[in-house]
């Protein structure tokens, strides 16, 4: 799998990319991880990537010349992806996909915007990371290179963790514990202690789904709400829910009955 990452700021991205299992992965052979910058073919004398915006008011934009330039010097693998607020929002599904493929690449942004020209003819698409505004794209450009990473073959030491954790299946992980069984006198729950596997995974999921329901009931919608099988296993760990299981309200008399 390749990915080139086109920023600014190489040297902020490029150890980040080296550390811990990316970096393990990327000096196996497993990941191919090219970060280029931005800079390096800007012509000017002082190399700007920046310049005024067209219209007035503050801040600066990203120019196109040095930008068309590094990427097409480069010819780096398509899709290649914006990152800005304005993008389609990256999630699991999104980092499975790219995950299956031979690779892509993404672009940082940075000041007030980059040229809309970028944007319409030489990027393929945009992703945000979240509803929030960063300073520049590099800290969404590790997160997404660090989701997708991670499920790539090889990457992970550990392959099974991957497909079992939070989002895989649409609903939030249940809870872990680990030594000591007691800490502070806050006991790991019983089951977990039990030796009874079947029991376990059981508790594990109705964890998980009580855990969506109370936290991301969007999830747990998203998946068509909880089965009837569910509910049996959220009764069997007295987890029903609270607000609809003990605050019935009764309907106000009807009027015309
Ligand atoms: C990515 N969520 C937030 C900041 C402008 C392309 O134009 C801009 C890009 C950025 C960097 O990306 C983000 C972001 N996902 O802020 C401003």
């Amino acid at each position: 799998m390749r990915i080139d990452v086109f920023t600014i700021f190489p040297a902020l991205v490029e150890p980040w990319l080296d550390a811990s299992l990316i970096g393990k992965a990327r000096a196996a052979g497993v990941l191919d991880l090219r970060v280029h910058d931005l800079r390096s073919l800007a012509t000017d004398p002082h190399r700007s990537v920046d310049d005024s915006s067209f219209g007035g008011g503050p801040g600066m934009v990203l120019a196109p010349q040095p930008v068309f330039k590094a990427v097409e010097a480069v010819c780096p693998p398509r899709p290649l992806y914006l990152l800005s607020p304005a993008g389609r929002r990256f999630d699991q599904a999104l980092a499975a996909d790219l995950a299956q493929s031979q690779g892509f690449s993404l672009l940082c942004g940075r000041y007030e915007g980059v040229d809309q020209r970028i944007a319409d003819h030489l990027v393929d698409g945009e992703l945000s990371v979240g509803d929030f505004v960063l300073a520049g794209g590099e800290v969404a450009a590790l997160a997404v290179v660090e989701a997708v990473a991670r499920l790539v073959p090889g990457v992970m030491g550990n392959v099974g963790s991957a497909e079992e954790e939070t989002f895989a299946d649409g609903l939030l992980e249940y809870p872990h514990y680990t030594r000591p069984a007691d800490f502070r006198s806050w006991a790991v729950p019983e089951v977990l202690r039990s030796g009874d596997h079947a029991k376990v995974a059981r508790w594990r999921r109705a964890q998980s789904l009580a855990r969506t329901r109370d936290r991301r009931p969007d999830l747990l919608a998203a998946r068509g709400g909880l089965q009837p099988s569910e509910l049996a296993l959220l009764a069997e760990f007295g987890l029903e829910d609270e607000v609809r299981g003990s605050q019935v309200v009764e309907p106000p008399p009807n009027p015309l009955s």
